[in-house]
């Protein structure tokens, strides 16, 4: 099944939203295989971001990451991408849709609380690069049926 990594950003713990923001993923379906609070090393901030290491924004945004503890989890689903990131919302939270991560509780691009891989294919190697096979749980829900058509 598709998964996907996504990381409560330091203003999200920070703001004590993280909660709020698992609840949100727990609540569109997805399923938890892994979850831990970490903090970020620029090592792997700098390989996470690596696609935007030639943008104007890469050094704020690696001492963004790395300013304070991160949730990572994955997680795993139908579509899980495209879900989560429907769940965060668009990247600036200024053009967020209401009901959004991003949307009910961001202001700016820079502090916008939360990540969530863009494509299946990333989803993997972004789970990778922050954890490790042993901290990944494969299980089942007594609700997957009800929240999966066909497993
Ligand atoms: P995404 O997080 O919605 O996938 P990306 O384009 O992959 O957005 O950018 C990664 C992160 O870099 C964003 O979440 C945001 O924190 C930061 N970022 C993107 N564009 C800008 C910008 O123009 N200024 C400052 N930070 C930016
Ligand atoms: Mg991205």
């Amino acid at each position: 099944m598709e998964r996907t990594l996504i990381i409560v950003k330091p203003d999200g713990v920070q703001r004590g939203l993280t909660g709020e923001i698992i609840r949100r993923f727990e609540a569109r379906g997805l399923r938890i295989v892994g979850m831990k609070l970490i903090q970020v090393s620029r090592e792997l901030a700098e390989k996470h971001y690596d696609i935007h290491r030639e943008r104007p924004f890469f050094g704020s945004l690696v001492d963004y990451i790395t300013s304070s503890p991160v949730v990572v989890m994955a997680l795993e689903g139908t579509n899980a991408v495209e879900a989560a990131r429907g769940t965060i919302g668009a990247t600036n939270p200024a053009k967020a849709g209401a009901g959004t991560i991003r949307g009910d509780f961001g202001l700016e691009i820079g502090r916008n609380l939360v990540h969530g891989s863009d494509s299946p294919e990333n989803g993997l190697i972004e789970i990778a690069n922050f954890f490790t096979d042993a901290e990944l749980v494969s299980w089942g829900r007594d609700t997957d049926r009800w929240i999966f058509e066909t497993k």
